[in-house]
């Protein structure tokens, strides 16, 4: 029996039961070069947080690549993300160019019901260095995020770059690694069986 114990720690070790955890990052690279009322990426939509006359766009960052802001120039929004299927986790780089304002970054998460599930938030000062922030939030049951910032002058006046999610399965094995579990514990059973 512990030569059976031996193969199947060994079979253990070829086939690691463990969930697949991908992280999804939407970096913005390919979205629309035009004002979009929608766009989606990877099952996640993005729309700005005002009217339904009101668009996004996809527009250099302090990170010198596209991120998203919502509204318009001397009236921005905040952006919101719908990920479809949920996820337990999100976090998104906020910033602002130099010259601008001093403002508070947020990131927050809702349930399926609309209900707040968490906030995040960081200061930005207008005397800070240009940079990126990340925002990161692991709660169950997130259906959508927004984000933005408060504060400043124009409304949500940054810039939002890299949305992130937490896409993992939960950790069920695929029905080809359960196959694959029982033909090698059949096999080893067989094998143990004969000696
Ligand atoms: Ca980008
Ligand atoms: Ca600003």
């Amino acid at each position: 029996m512990q030569r059976f114990a031996v193969l199947l720690a060994a079979v253990a070790m070829l086939f690691p039961a463990t969930s697949t955890v991908l992280g999804a990052v939407i970096d913005f690279e390919s979205f629309p070069s035009t004002p979009f009322s929608s766009y989606t990426e990877s099952g996640v939509t993005f729309t700005p947080v005002g009217s339904p006359t009101d668009t996004c766009q996809a527009l250099p960052t302090p990170n010198g690549t596209r991120g998203i802001a919502g509204g318009e120039s001397f009236a921005w929004l905040p952006v919101r993300a719908d990920i479809s299927g949920g996820t337990g986790s999100v976090a998104v780089d906020l910033g602002d160019f130099s010259g601008g304002d001093s403002e508070t970054l947020y990131l927050e998460v809702f349930n399926q019901a609309g209900q707040s599930l968490g906030r995040a938030e960081q200061y930005q000062s207008l005397s800070d260095p240009v940079r990126m922030y990340t925002l990161s939030l692991t709660l169950p049951g997130i259906a959508y995020a927004e984000f933005g910032s408060y504060g400043g002058l124009y409304g949500s006046g940054v810039l939002g770059d890299n949305f992130t999610f937490d896409s993992s399965s939960p950790p069920i094995p695929e029905p080809s690694t359960v196959l694959i579990w029982s033909l090698l514990a059949g096999l080893g059973l067989l094998w143990y069986r004969r000696r």
